[in-house]
């Protein structure tokens, strides 16, 4: 098995998950928007996009979310995305959650705005400042979802969801967003990702 990696946020959420996991995948380093974009490379992903795992029997699935489910049942000694019906729905709706409304918002602001992917879409300024600005109001919600006490995004012990959480505030670190400090739920939900071994996989 082999993990093509890079510095980007969808490959981060796959070394959080591994690194959880407590497993270990070879990794290949590739340069964002060079090797990604090589014809080489888009023979294993026509979107020249990483992460892409390729299996030992040259199976490839090209996509981090895809790849972490892929991972949880290959190796089930620690599951991150449920077990019963319950837990895998409940797990399954907090990890879209937070995916869709905390790391989508800035991972569109990312690609209106940085030079990088000038070439891969049309880049809209207002579009990129509009995401910006919905920001302090997603942290409120995921404030007000956690001041009911519960120690992680679906409950209490660590899955999918605080992984997708994670990945979001990595990315809302690096442009100036984290959840603003009265968010007091979701700024200790915050220091607690950030004191995870897994936080500088
Ligand atoms: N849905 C995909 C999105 C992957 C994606 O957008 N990857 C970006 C980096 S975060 C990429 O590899 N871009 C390559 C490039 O722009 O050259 C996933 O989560 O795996």
């Amino acid at each position: 098995m082999k993990l093509y990696d890079a510095q980007a946020a969808n490959a981060k959420r796959v070394r959080i998950f591994i690194a959880e996991k407590g497993i270990t995948v070879p990794t290949v380093q590739l340069e964002l928007g060079t090797d990604t974009r090589s014809a080489e490379f888009r023979k294993l992903n026509s979107l020249g996009e990483v992460p892409v795992l390729e299996l030992d029997n040259g199976n490839v699935i090209a996509d981090s979310i895809a790849i972490c489910r892929y991972l949880d049942l290959a190796f089930p000694e620690k599951p991150l995305m449920g077990c019963t019906a319950f837990e895998i729905g409940h797990i399954e709706m907090w990890s879209q959650r937070i995916y869709q409304e905390l790391f989508l918002p800035i991972g569109l602001m990312v690609r209106h705005q940085l030079p990088l992917f000038a070439d891969v879409i049309e880049q809209v300024p207002d579009f990129a400042a509009a995401q910006r600005r919905v920001m302090p109001g997603k942290w409120q919600w995921l404030d007000q979802e956690l001041s009911d006490g519960r120690a992680f995004i679906a409950g209490e012990v660590f899955t999918f969801a605080d992984v997708q959480g994670m990945t979001a505030l990595m990315l809302a670190d690096l442009f100036d967003l984290a959840p603003p400090d009265a968010c007091t739920h979701a700024t200790s939900w915050s220091a607690k990702m950030r004191n995870r071994r897994s936080w500088s996989a």
